[in-house]
């Protein structure tokens, strides 16, 4: 049918077709619109051919086979003209509303980057819906006369109430209870020489990051001072896409393939009859496990150590665990293990005071962090690399790929490349530090991963377990996981899409998108081309088979309290268990590690000492050191302040309110954070008829929650506390648990009272009696305070 011009006109000179055929959304004709056409349609038609007809065959499909390509890809075929019309969605993206906002800006996804756009502040404003509609009565539903039925009709009752029943989400598997801060990582050096990693590229680089620490087994309520592992997960917001260190504050694992992992976490886990005991490895499942599967030996000394009931998360160690790559610009690749060093030491609790705290403060480790940062007093660590070469590995008693075994720092020493600060709380709990997806999977060029058989199954475990745990595959969208490096490519869809994309070609190659987005070539992400040549086979290697060296090389390398405290924990941990047979396994196993902890433990189980459990690997490889000094918890004993350390100044009428305030001013000052601590909190009379507002109890804030206490002089104060059975336990505990106490004049009685042996010239650092001015005793109290804790003191069965 020959065509018909639109208006009338006669057709132009060299016109085929009726501009109006562009306006359909099928079909269409052989030849592009008449470029004179003033028609949007046709304009973006032609555009459109036109784009199209510069790439008549994919040019880089011939390339992309063989070798070179492997290792160095090309970039993707782009069209050199993509005219933004073309590219469109629809010419109707032009226009304009409050909501509809501009068509999109070229090359900008902006679902993800800044948080800014996403934060909210209600200050000023009215109460809405979710809808935007005001609401008028927060107080009342809609009923059918004041005393009548509530309607059906009330979507405002109806909304809040529904979104309230979905307002949980599953907790995750493991790790389930945790907390977290933002911060900044900063790089000392270039470590151009290894990696690429663009936050190693230059001095004073600043890469913003999230940072989420956990336990592994408890529930997302639980308790924080469990006997645990403490996950310590970095989200490295980077400029070429999110690093996730996915580490752990102790170097190795329980096992060495991804294959158990499941059958761990069940074992540990509160047991499946009876959902029992919750947060805690002391029970018969988790040892029988352990005791069956001897390669976790290592890792139950760091666990039955006081690493598994830090001070703070402020003072524990992380660790990447697993041997990872670090990958330079000319594509050569080293070996590298990731730790992290707490500026203030490493510092723990003791098993009595972890207890306890669970009962009083079961937000310890959340509530210390938390106050930490918002005080100003920044947590900050040092990240540091161990690199070897693969021909060096080769050479170790152990295998570098085995996740039970640590490098010691002897072979290969730590090198400080860079420092992280925690310096912003988050605004919304839920938002940030539930929501944040932490994904071993997650890394970026110059960083990538090793044949770790455990590694592996977490390659795979993390992205798989978000799509349950936040409902869908889109949860790299949620603000806190979302990149600051841009994001584009050709996954759509999904529940809970938030970017809204432009245009209509969602595929690769395309000429009906300029080609883009386009692959990157060796600029974007290219694995490391380890060479594989072996057998498909379910197995391990040799070297894994050994599984009692590193263990007795940790145990061997504590101070004596480190090595006691580790003899109560399993004395302790296998109290619990009700199968003696499972008991007697683990002190077996033990036995291959060392015969002084195997003796201790089966001592304080009153059994026999067992035949030692046959080694899977009768000749071991000789270990290349019996001791290594640095996995002790004194080897960083911090910068030897006592700044966030929590003291309390024990007052009750008739306290001396001079030196109450003499040593609470000068610990103020040295950035201790003080209590007043008296039997009731308010305001309490001092002897010299003053007053001193107690902000804390002896009943809200028991000794465990404090690192020192001062008990200033006052004869009428001293005797109220004598015959407070709260004051006297108190005074106990601080004892027991080896912390700092002064006492000044008449506050000694209060000691002796508690059944604390006071001698003139006693060799406990930490029992500082003063019969003299507060001034100069709280100059030693600081010292001591800044110890710490004064294991000296120490006995067991405990005196006091
Ligand atoms: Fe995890 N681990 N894991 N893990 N892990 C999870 O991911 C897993 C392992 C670690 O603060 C889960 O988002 C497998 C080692 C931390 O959100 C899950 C294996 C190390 C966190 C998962 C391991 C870790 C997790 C559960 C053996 C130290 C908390 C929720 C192959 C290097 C991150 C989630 C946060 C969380 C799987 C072993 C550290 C199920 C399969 C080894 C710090 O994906």
């Amino acid at each position: 049918m020959p065509t018909s011009p639109p208006t009338g006109k006669a057709p132009r000179p060299g016109q085929k077709s009726a501009d109006s055929a562009f306006k359909n959304t099928d079909s269409g004709p052989a030849l592009p619109p008449d470029p004179a056409s003033r028609e949007p349609a046709a304009q973006k038609a032609g555009n459109t051919a036109r784009m199209a007809q510069e790439m008549p065959y994919n040019p880089t499909k011939a390339k992309e086979h063989g070798r070179e390509n492997a290792t160095s890809p090309l970039p993707g075929a782009v069209t050199p003209s993509a005219p933004r019309d073309a590219l469109a969605s629809t010419p109707s993206e032009a226009n304009h509303t409050a909501k509809y906002g501009d068509a999109a800006e070229s090359g900008v996804n902006a679902a993800g980057g800044s948080l800014n756009r996403v934060r909210a502040d209600s200050s000023g404003q009215t109460l809405t819906t979710n809808q935007g509609v005001t609401v008028s009565d927060n107080q009342n539903s809609l009923k059918a006369g004041l005393r009548g039925p509530a309607l059906l009709k009330d979507f405002i009752l109806r909304e809040k109430i529904t979104h309230f029943d979905h307002e949980r989400i599953p907790e995750r598997v493991v790790h389930a209870r945790g907390s977290g801060a933002h911060g900044y990582f900063e790089c000392y050096e270039p470590l151009t020489k290894y990696t690429r990693a663009s936050i190693f590229a230059e001095k004073g680089k600043i890469t913003p990051l999230f940072t989420r620490f956990s336990t592994v087994a408890g529930e997302r309520g639980s308790k924080d001072t469990a006997r645990d592992v403490r996950g310590f997960a970095v989200k490295f917001y980077t400029d070429e896409g999110n690093w996730d260190l996915v580490g752990n504050n102790m170097p190795v694992f329980f096992i060495q393939d991804a294959m158990k992992f499941p059958d761990l976490v069940h074992a540990v886990k509160p047991e499946p009859h009876h959902a029992m005991p919750q947060a805690a490895s002391a029970h018969d499942t988790y040892w029988d496990f352990v005791s069956l599967m001897p390669e976790s030996t290592h890792m139950l000394m760091w666990q039955m150590s006081d690493r598994a009931i830090p001070r703070s998360f402020r003072m524990m160690q992380g660790f990447g665990v697993h041997t990872f790559r670090l990958v330079n610009e000319a594509g050569q690749s080293v070996f590298v293990k990731f730790h992290w060093d707490p500026k203030l030491g490493t510092h723990s609790l003791v098993w009595d005071e972890a207890v306890k705290i669970g009962g009083a403060d079961p937000d310890f480790n959340r509530r210390d962090l938390w106050e930490a940062i918002d005080a100003g007093d920044y947590p900050e660590w040092e990240l540091g690399v161990q690199i070897f070469t693969e021909e060096e590995a080769e050479k170790y008693s152990f295998d570098v790929l085995d996740a039970t075994k640590i490098v010691p720092e002897e072979l290969v020493p730590v090198q400080p490349v860079g420092r992280m600060v925690l310096n912003r709380n988050p605004d919304n709990f839920f938002a940030e530090t539930e929501q944040v997806a932490f994904c071993a999977a997650h890394v970026v060029p110059g960083i990538d991963f090793t044949n770790d058989p455990l590694l592996a199954g977490r390659i795979h475990s993390y992205v798989d377990t978000q799509i349950s745990r936040l409902g869908g595959p889109n949860f790299h969208e949620l603000p806190i996981n979302a990149p600051l490096a841009p994001v584009h490519n050709n996954q759509r869809d999904g529940m809970h899409r938030q970017a809204i994309h432009r245009g209509r070609a969602s595929y690769e190659p395309n000429s009906l998108g300029g080609g883009c987005p386009f692959q990157a070539g060796t600029a974007g992400f290219v694995s490391f081309p380890e060479p594989v040549q072996q057998d498909e086979v379910r197995g391990k290697p040799e070297k894994f088979a050994e599984h009692y060296n590193q263990a007795r090389l940790f145990y061997e390398s504590q101070a004596p309290f480190e090595q006691q405290h580790i003899a109560d924990a399993f004395r302790f941990e296998l109290s619990k268990v009700t199968v003696a047979a499972v008991r007697e396994r683990v002190v077996s196993m033990l036995r291959n590690a060392s015969e002084d902890l195997a003796s201790k433990v089966a001592e304080g189980l009153g059994m026999p000492l067992p035949e030692a459990m046959p080694k899977a690997l009768e000749r071991s490889p000789e270990p290349e050191i019996e001791q290594s000094p640095r996995l002790s918890l004194t080897a960083r004993p911090g910068d030897g302040g006592i700044r966030t350390r929590k003291v309390a100044i024990m007052i009750a009428a008739g306290t001396d309110g001079a030196s109450a305030w003499t040593i609470a001013n000068a610990l103020q000052a040295e950035g201790a954070v003080v209590r007043f601590v008296g039997p009731r909190i308010g305001p309490i009379a001092t002897s010299d008829g003053d007053q001193i507002d107690a902000d804390a109890s002896l009943e809200n804030q028991p000794a465990v929650l404090f690192d020192g206490v001062v008990v200033p002089d006052g004869a009428d104060a001293i005797g109220i506390l004598v015959a407070d059975g709260r004051a006297r336990e108190f005074i106990q505990d601080q004892y027991r648990h080896c912390k700092t106490i002064l006492a000044l004049g008449n506050a000694a009685t209060l000691l002796t009272q508690s059944g604390i042996e006071v001698t003139p010239n006693s060799q406990d650092k930490g029992l500082l009696i003063s019969a003299g001015g507060a001034k100069e005793a709280t100059q030693k109290f600081i010292q001591a305070l800044a110890k710490h804790r004064h294991f000296e003191r120490e006995t067991l069965p405990p005196k006091v």
